[in-house]
């Protein structure tokens, strides 16, 4: 059976889901999107996920012609109309069809796809020996260009740190900011521990505010971890005890080497696997 895709309040097979190529989030990646994740059928942390596309669009002025209720109903909606219960999806919300120029008062309507389709993960054996990354030259976004808080259709920032990633055999690349701070990778959050604590750099980094980093903040203060918000570099990194990455697709994932340099033993340390574990506990139960 055909995954049916939602746009504007109706639901499509996936060969009629279409849009206007004059919309303006294709031709200049004017638009907003989500990703987010169904776990036996429920949606996790629907209402933050729900609550940062309405953050990301207010941020570009782009209002979305449906309340953030019936936003959650369509999420809902869409894994229910497509019998999926584990399950990944996307949110786009775009400016709207328009004339070819950047004017967006000159779009209407802005268009509402709900994609809920299997999620695409990294490999299995990964989480057991950890991912290897290397640093990317291309820095993120800075702040006062197009802030990274902002979840918008233009990810080519990231990217092209990807392809630096990819390029040198790694599946993520790290990204610093303007003044040389680590930030994020190119679609995970960072941590670093040093001698028992949770490090992790603040918002005023430049970057995502991660639904996953949110709620593994929580879950390491729960476990009665000292977790530290503060600035890093690379030093950070290559003297850390432990690294993971936090993301809705990666959850936790272990980081074992950055640069060419092992981080720690060069095995994922005791506290990320803690915290992995915490995670699924808490994805298991929590919505
Ligand atoms: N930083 C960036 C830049 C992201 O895009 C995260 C951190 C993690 O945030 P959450 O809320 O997921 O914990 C993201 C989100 C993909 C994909 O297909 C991944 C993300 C976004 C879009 C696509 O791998 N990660």
């Amino acid at each position: 059976m055909s995954l049916k895709i939602y746009i504007g309040g109706k639901y499509y097979d996936k060969a009629d889901a279409k849009i206007s190529v004059y919309d303006h989030g294709l031709l200049y990646g004017d638009g907003v999107f989500e990703g987010i994740r169904a776990y036996s059928g429920r949606v996790f942390r629907l209402q933050q996920h729900v609550d940062r596309l309405y953050e990301s669009a207010r941020s570009i002025h782009l209002e979305i012609p449906i309340s953030r209720e019936e936003m959650a109903k369509a999420i809902t909606g869409t894994l229910a109309v497509n019998n999926l219960v584990d399950a990944y999806v996307r949110v786009v919300v775009t400016r709207g069809a328009g004339s070819l120029g950047l004017d967006p008062r000159k779009t209407t309507d802005p268009q509402i796809i709900v994609i809920a389709d299997a999620i695409s993960l990294y490999p299995a054996e990964l989480y057991e020996h950890g991912l290897k990354i290397i640093t990317a030259g291309t820095q993120r976004n800075h702040p006062a260009a197009l802030n990274p808080r902002i979840k918008s259709l233009n990810y080519l920032n990231n990217i092209l740190a990807k392809i630096e990633g990819t390029n040198a055999g790694c599946l993520e690349a790290l990204m610093l900011n303007h003044k040389g701070e680590i930030a994020e990778c190119t679609g995970d959050n960072i941590f670093v521990i040093r001698k028992g604590e949770v490090h992790t750099p603040g918002v005023d980094a430049g970057i995502l505010e991660g639904i996953t980093r949110d709620a593994v903040i929580e879950l390491a203060r729960e476990a009665g971890y000292k977790v530290v918000e503060r600035s890093m570099d690379r030093h950070d990194v290559y003297i850390a005890d432990e690294v993971f990455l936090t993301g809705t697709a990666a959850e936790v994932i272990p980081v074992v080497e950055c640069d060419g340099r092992p981080i720690g033993t060069g095995k994922p340390g005791p506290i990320t696997k803690d915290l992995l574990k915490r995670f699924h506990t808490l994805v298991r139960e929590a919505s």
